[in-house]
């Protein structure tokens, strides 16, 4: 088959700090070359919105799949749908990805016919049962598949993440991808999945908390045959096992692999297991990120994020002795007043370290969605990208944003102070001079995107679609909030209903 695959355009507030590559999509357009198909990758984050409706009419998808890892990209895939359907009215229409599957069935109804399925889970194992289907014209028994007419039998797991490759050569504008001033970047997986189960984090249940390596060779080798020199690490937490970090460091060092990298993970992993990030430290690790997510143990606990800030502060210095450069990332609560914003203001001038603020929001697929007790004040699916304020806040909303702005804005200047500014112009030099621009409008652009008044103005925008209401939910029972659920033992009656529909 012919077989399209878009990513929608990105996130306004996010493209400040950083564009990366689609590797999830990469990842299942792999999976499609490798069942024989002929697959184009279409990436909105790098290309105007015109070049859609192009790439439709010239290529004529018979399928086209849009990545859906957020929930604020919903309306517009819905966009990106009814036009290929406009254009190619016989194509089958499919969405998967991260936030869409805690929604399919809703996003389904919204779509109104403009979308045949939604893949619930990994699209690796999806993607080549799922055309053969359609070819067949019938899909609903596909493993993770969600149509109008219910649900098929349930997601499937990949047994190993080693392969497919991501189908990298099938970007065109690879030098548009960066983080901070790692540009270009590429993107790499070591590992799928959190074990840990922090309330406000859908990461965990996607994946019903497990955990899977990529062998150390397939990692080194996938490493090789990536040309760029910046590599962004995705996985949610890395080197939680130190073991796994120092056998891909072994590979990578015997290949004489030298690149800059940008990775996230917690505090007391960094804490517990400190020689393997050193070792990374040699071999090329520039940029860590660390989700603090608060700066007081009642916050932390809050969240469920199950360490004290004594730890956070010790990862602090830890990072610090091994001269990596570290971005922290601190959950806002709408509840906040200036009293509390200040004290934030505070403490991001007094540390060193880059200092991220993100907008509580609870989402589908995490815990608060079902337990936060506060009403969501909009169901605008495009207000839900942590940077809005979706549940009440106690200072009036323009007041709000002005003091998120307020902090932002220093926050922001501080990373532009002088020295700061004088060690930037260096890498920036550095980066125009290899045709890299992305840094540079970067550090430009601060205050155009970050406005007050923009931010009010995002919540009159006429609402289309409108995200669900919570279900209540017995959050007791952690499998009800799962998209994979670990394969039951093989003969049980729960290994059974694993292979029957489910809806
Ligand atoms: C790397 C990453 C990013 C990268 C995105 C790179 C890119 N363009 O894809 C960056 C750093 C830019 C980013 C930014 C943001 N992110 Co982010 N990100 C991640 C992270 C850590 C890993 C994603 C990844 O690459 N995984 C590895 C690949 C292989 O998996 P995958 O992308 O999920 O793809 C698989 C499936 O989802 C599915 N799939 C994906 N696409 C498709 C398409 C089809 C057709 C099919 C069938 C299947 C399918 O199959 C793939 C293979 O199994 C996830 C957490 C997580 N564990 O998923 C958060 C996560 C997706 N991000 C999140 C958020 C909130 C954001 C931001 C809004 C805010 C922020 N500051 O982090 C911004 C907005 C981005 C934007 N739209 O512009 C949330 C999503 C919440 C939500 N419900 O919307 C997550 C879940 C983090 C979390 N724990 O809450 N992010
Ligand atoms: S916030 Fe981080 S540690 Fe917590 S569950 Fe999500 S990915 Fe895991």
């Amino acid at each position: 088959m012919r077989l399209l695959l878009v990513h929608p355009s990105a996130l306004m507030y996010s493209e400040i700090f950083l564009r990366l590559e689609p590797l999830g999509l990469e990842r299942v357009a792999g999976a499609a070359r490798d069942a024989g198909h002929e697959v184009r990758v279409l990436d909105l984050q790098t290309e105007p919105p015109a070049a859609l409706a192009r790439a439709v009419a010239s290529f004529r998808p018979e399928a086209v799949g849009v990545s859906l890892n957020y929930l604020a990209n919903i309306p517009e895939a819905i966009g990106i749908a009814q036009q290929a359907k406009r254009i190619v009215p016989g194509a089958f229409v499919f969405f998967g990805g991260h936030s869409v599957s805690f929604v399919a069935d809703e996003v389904l109804e919204q779509a109104d016919g403009a979308v045949d399925a939604v893949v619930r889970g990994e699209g690796e194992t999806a993607v080549g049962p799922l055309l053969e289907a359609a070819a067949d014209g019938d899909v609903t028994a596909a493993p993770g598949v969600v149509t109008r007419e219910g649900r098929g039998p349930a997601p499937r797991m990949l047994h190993s993440i080693d392969s497919p490759r991501p189908a990298r050569d099938l970007l065109r504008h690879r030098r548009r991808y960066f983080i901070g001033e790692l540009d270009p970047c590429a993107s790499i997986e070591f590992t799928r999945g959190c074990p840990w189960d922090c309330s406000f984090c859908s990461a965990w249940t996607f994946y019903g908390r497990s955990y899977r390596k990529a062998s150390p060779d397939a990692a080194a080798e996938e490493m090789a045959s990536i040309r760029e020199r910046n590599v962004f690490i995705v996985d949610d937490v890395a080197f939680i096992r130190p073991e796994h970090g120092d056998a891909i460091a072994a590979e990578l060092e015997r290949r004489r692999i030298r690149k800059r990298y940008y990775l996230e993970t917690r505090a007391d992993v960094l804490l517990r297991n400190t020689e393997v990030f050193e070792r990374w430290h040699r071999l090329g690790l520039k940029y860590m990120f660390l989700g603090m997510e608060a700066i007081d143990a009642e916050g932390l606990d809050l969240y469920r994020k199950r360490i004290s800030p004594d730890e956070n502060f010790r990862a602090l210095r830890t990072a610090r002795r091994l001269g990596i450069t570290v971005a922290i990332n601190l959950i806002v609560d709408p509840s906040w007043d200036e009293e509390r914003f200040r004290v934030v203001r505070e403490f991001a001038l007094s540390v060193p370290e880059i200092v991220h603020l993100t907008v509580m929001t609870p989402y589908p697929g995490t815990e608060v969605w079902h337990t936060e007790s506060r009403r969501l004040t909009t169901r605008d699916y495009r207000l839900f990208d942590i940077q809005h304020a979706v549940v009440p806040t106690t200072l009036p909303l323009d007041l709000f944003y002005r003091e998120l702005v307020r902090t932002q804005a220093v926050i922001n200047r501080k990373h532009l102070g002088l020295r700061t500014a004088l060690g930037a112009a260096r890498v920036l030099g550095g980066n125009l001079v290899r045709g890299q621009t992305n840094f540079a409008r970067m550090l430009w652009r601060f205050n155009d995107v970050y406005n007050p008044r923009r931010q009010l103005a995002d919540h009159s925008r006429p609402v289309r679609y409108e995200l669900p209401l919570p279900r209540p939910l017995d959050v007791g029972d952690r499998r009800q909030l799962y998209v994979h659920t670990r394969p039951a033992p093989r003969g049980t009656a729960a290994a059974r209903r694993d292979q029957q529909p489910s809806g």
